[in-house]
This record gives structure tokens, C-alpha cells and sequence, in this order.
């Protein structure tokens, strides 16, 4: 581990007798007692970081302390907020490769994304920036003589928000940029894989904040806590909304526990995204957002693509170019630039991944290439695997659940109308992709009779979604829209008004009520 590093970034400073601290508020960081955690590395399993187990409580405490100070930075005009994301953005190009290296550690994903996930935060900054004068409301015709209505967007209170470890820092920055922008206070929940990227984040929103001395300097908390403690982050009214990112399965133990105080949620979760090759497509164009799409981030991106259509026609040569590709893969150390791939996140993911190699064998799938372990020459405990190619059924039930490791289903098809079927087939609906020279198709798949999904792309891959757009799915995926155009609103309260500026009753509908 690079000890530089953690320390021009401060996390060294706040380790005490080898621990880091599990709350972290403002200059208040609570060293919990209870029993340790350790953090590895995927990279190749080395100890990047103890913590003690947390007590429940002290979530309500520092709920408590958001929601006092939500009351003081509401009151902050929302361009003068935006001056703090300012710095914060300051402080991210900064300590821009730093904190790509801190991703890299945690996660295992490849330097060069790293630094793209960094660019991610840096960019959503500037959303938010310029969001601080564009919080619009709506002004509507009335139906009554002298009167009028008008919309208007207020903060909501402190928003908790629950990341998973595939993406450190980016799903948190969409988030809290946002909520910040919008007045709200922050609870962020990271993945127990990736909290020292989360400390990072803390400590440069801190540091960005110091320069505000008559800003509240407890908008913003990060807790390190077990599922079992983080419950209460789920059940306590002062989390006004949770926004999470995860599994489908997450999504499904959370949002009861969420739905019983009728709070509100805004999940992101699991993804099973497909994308169709035809027979006009530019076979380059394809195959490199294949490749791209399949195995960027080992496969582990809720993006990820899971599932190929190929036109039957160009069927033999796309999957001979794929294999070709495949096979020129470097994989290994993620820090060394010659690699494309690293490792997946941990034993129970490479466990998961062999499940679902066994269960496709079982279910008439063919594994075409790839699939086992690539042991390293220091044996650790860390799973380096040769991304899969695999042919099956798309009726197959292995293919209608998200394996979240680097597995490519390749399928056929005849017609556009099938393919745009097999898409929308399953119960997940993130991600999507045509890849075609012919308009037809193309505008087919971004219509109504087109893909499900939250996002359909034309010629570009499922993962690498720019910040711009709305981002998230439906069905199973959970609803959520996350990072660009107007998911802002998710984080603030909506108010309607009538007002009357006349000098007569009118009820409205007509009623004659005198
Ligand atoms: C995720 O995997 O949870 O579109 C987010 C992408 C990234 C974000 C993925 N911008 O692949």
C-alpha cells in the first residue's frame, strides 16, 4: 500500500492505535468498541484498513446531528451552496490520481477507470454548479378568474445514502452533489469493501467546507457500519430519503423495512443488460463496445453487458472476432497500465461466478472460452478469472438472473422484432444497446416498441453512461433515476401553492358553495 498516498489524503492522521474511526462527523470521529473488521485488497489480498464493529445508536446520533443542521443549510441560498461544491470539485481535480488510486486498491478495477470514476465525481460537481441557478418550479394556468399556481422545490431534509463497492466514489458523488446542492444534509453508507475511499471523500469535503467558516460544518457524515447496524438507517424518519445502489436482492430486503414508515427511496440496482448486434452494424464499432461493456470492471458494473444477440447472418464471424479479442486480454495487478482487467472483488464473488459456470452446464449452456481462475505467482487470496464466453438459450434461467462477474452470453436472432423481444425479457431493466446503420432500427429501439430499459443506446455500449442523462432502470432494476437532467427533484420536496389575487370566492370544479 502506498503510504503517501493515505497521507496526503489525511487518512493517516485519523487512524488511531490501528483503527479508523466508523463515524465521522464534522472534527467528531468515534472510535468505536466493538469487535474488529479488516478490509483486503482484491488486488492481492494485503489489509488496507481495521475498523470496530458499531453500535446501532450511534446511526440515530448522527441522524439526530444531520437533521439539526439540515435546519442551518437549507437556509443557504442554493448558488452560494454551489460555491462549496466549487471546492470540493477544487479538491477532487487535486487530488485527482490519489484518489483513483484509493479505487483502484479497494475495488480492483484497472487505474484507467479509476481515474474515469474520479472524472465522474469531477463532472457531477459541475452538474451541480450549475444546477444552484436552475432549481426551476412551474408556473400554471388557472382554472379561476385572478388566481394562479405555482410549483416550487424545497430541500428535504438529510438524505442516507447506501453505495456498493463497484463504484466507490462516483454513485456517491451523483448523490450528494446533488442532494448538497439542493440543501440537503448527507448520511453515506459505503460498501464495507471500499471505506477508505469513503474517508477520503470525507475528508476532502471537509477540508473543502473549512473554507466556509459560516457554513454548518456537520452537513455531511460517513458511517462504517455492519448491515445489522445500518438497519437504522433505514428506519429512522430523519433518513427523509434513502438512495441505494446494489443488488436486486438488496433492493428487495431494504424497501420493506423503507415502505412500513412509508419513507421514500430511489433505488439502483441490479441490471441484466443485453445488446444486439445486426446485420447492417459496423462489426468494429461493436465488437469494441463488446469488450468494453463485458468485462470494464471485471464485469462487476450493474451496466455490465450480460447478454449478446448476434444476426444469425454475421453470427460466425462476430463470435470468431470476440474470441480473438478475448484472448488478447492482459489481465492481472489492475495498477499495471499493460492490463485490461483485474481482479473480482472477493472469494464469495469468484465462488458465485464457478455457481453460475456449473449451473450453465447443467442448463445445456456451452462455456466457448474462459471462465477459470488465473493464478497468480504469489498465491494470495485474490481471483484473477478469464472473462467467459458462453452459448445457451435465452430461455435458460441462469440467463434471466445477474451474475455479477464477467460472463457473456452470446445468442442469435433472425428478425429485429425477436431480438428487441429477448431484450426485454427478463426482469431486470437497466441497461441496453443497438448497434446498426439502418434508421429504422435504430429509432425502433429508442421507441415505445423498443427496449424497457432506462437506457437504450444506438451504437454505444450498456456501461460508460455520461453523467447528462438520467441514469437508472426499471422493473426489478427498482425505478430510480440517479446523476443528470432532472433527477434533482428525487432530493427535494415539492410544493404546490393557488393563490388568489382577486377579491372573490371561486371554488374550483364549478362548486357553488354560498
Ligand atoms: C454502477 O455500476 O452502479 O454507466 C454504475 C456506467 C457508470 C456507472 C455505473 N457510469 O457504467
Amino acid at each position: 500500500m502506498n503510504k503517501d498516498i493515505l497521507k496526503n489524503l489525511g487518512l493517516s492522521k485519523i487512524k488511531k492505535d490501528g483503527f479508523y474511526p466508523s463515524v465521522l462527523i464534522a472534527k467528531d470521529y468515534i472510535y468505536s468498541k466493538g469487535n474488529k473488521k479488516s478490509v483486503f485488497s482484491p488486488i492481492n489480498n494485503e489489509r488496507t484498513a481495521s475498523f470496530r464493529e458499531l453500535k446501532a445508536h450511534y446511526i440515530d446520533e448522527t441522524l439526530d446531528k444531520l437533521h439539526k443542521s439540515f435546519k442551518q443549510w437549507r437556509k443557504v441560498p442554493a448558488p452560494k451552496r454551489a460555491l462549496l461544491i466549487s471546492e470540493i470539485k477544487t479538491q477532487a481535480i487535486k487530488n485527482k490520481k490519489d484518489l483513483a488510486y484509493l479505487i483502484t486498491l479497494e475495488s480492483g478495477k484497472i487505474y484507467e477507470e479509476a481515474l474515469g470514476e474520479v472524472q465522474e465525481f469531477i463532472d457531477i460537481c459541475d452538474f451541480a454548479i450549475g444546477l444552484s441557478r436552475q432549481l426551476y418550479g412551474l408556473s400554471i394556468t388557472s382554472e379561476r378568474y385572478k388566481h394562479k399556481i405555482i410549483e416550487q422545490w424545497y430541500p428535504l431534509g438529510t438524505i442516507s445514502i447506501i453505495s456498493a463497492f463497484n463504484f466507490p466514489m462516483a454513485v456517491w458523488a451523483w448523490n450528494a452533489m446533488l442532494a448538497l446542492v439542493c440543501g440537503n444534509t448527507i448520511l453515506w453508507k459505503p460498501s464495507n469493501q471500499a471505506p477508505l475511499c469513503a474517508l477520503a471523500c470525507f475528508l476532502l469535503v471537509q477540508k473543502a467546507l473549512k473554507k466556509f467558516k459560516d457554513y454548518p460544518q456537520d452537513i455531511f457524515a460517513v458511517i462504517i457500519a455492519s448491515r445489522k447496524a445500518s438497519k437504522n438507517i433505514l428506519k429512522n424518519k430523519k433518513s427523509s430519503l434513502i438512495s441505494a445502489t446494489g443488488s436486486v436482492a438488496m433492493g428487495k430486503k431494504i424497501a420493506p423495512i423503507i415502505a412500513k414508515r412509508l419513507g421514500k427511496s430511489l433505488f439502483e440496482l441490479g441490471g441484466n443488460n443485453a445488446l444486439i448486434v445486426c446485420k447492417s452494424a459496423d462489426l468494429d464499432l461493436a465488437l469494441k463496445a463488446v469488450v468494453f461493456s463485458a468485462i470494464g470492471t471485471a464485469g462487476q458494473r450493474c451496466t455490465s453487458l450480460r447478454r449478446l444477440f448476434v444476426h444469425k447472418s454475421i453470427k460466425k464471424v462476430f463470435q470468431e472476432k470476440l474470441i480473438a479479442a478475448y484472448k488478447s486480454l492482459n489481465i492481472g495487478n489492475p495498477f499495471e497500465e499493460k492490463n485490461i482487467m483485474g481482479p473480482l472483488i472477493n472469494k464469495k464473488s469468484y465462488e458465485n461466478m464457478q455457481e453460475a459456470l456449473h449451473l450453465i452446464k447443467k442448463q445445456k449452456g456451452e462455456i466457448i472460452y474462459g471462465g477459470e481462475r488465473i493464478l497468480q505467482k504469489e498465491e494470495t487470496n485474490s481471483y484473477y478469472v478469464k472473462p467467459a464466453l458462453v452459448k445457451i438459450n435465452h430461455k435458460a434461467l441462469i440467463v434471466q438472473n445477474e451474475t455479477f462477474a464477467p460472463i457473456l452470453y452470446l445468442m442469435d436472432f433472425e428478425n429485429i422484432k425477436e431480438a428487441i423481444e429477448m431484450n426485454n425479457e427478463v426482469n431486470q431493466g437497466l441497461s441496453s444497446s443497438i448497434f446498426t446503420n439502418d434508421l429504422k432500427e435504430a429509432e425502433l429501439f429508442t421507441s415505445i416498441f423498443g427496449s424497457d430499459c432506462g437506457l437504450a443506446n444506438v451504437n454505444v455500449g450498456t456501461s460508460g453512461a455520461e453523467i447528462g442523462a438520467a441514469f437508472g432502470g426499471e422493473k426489478d432494476t427498482g425505478g430510480g433515476r440517479e446523476s443528470g437532467s432532472d433527477a434533482w427533484k428525487n432530493y427535494m420536496r415539492r410544493l404546490s401553492s393557488s393563490i388568489n389575487y382577486g377579491n372573490e370566492t371561486i371554488l374550483s370544479q364549478g362548486i357553488n358553495f354560498s
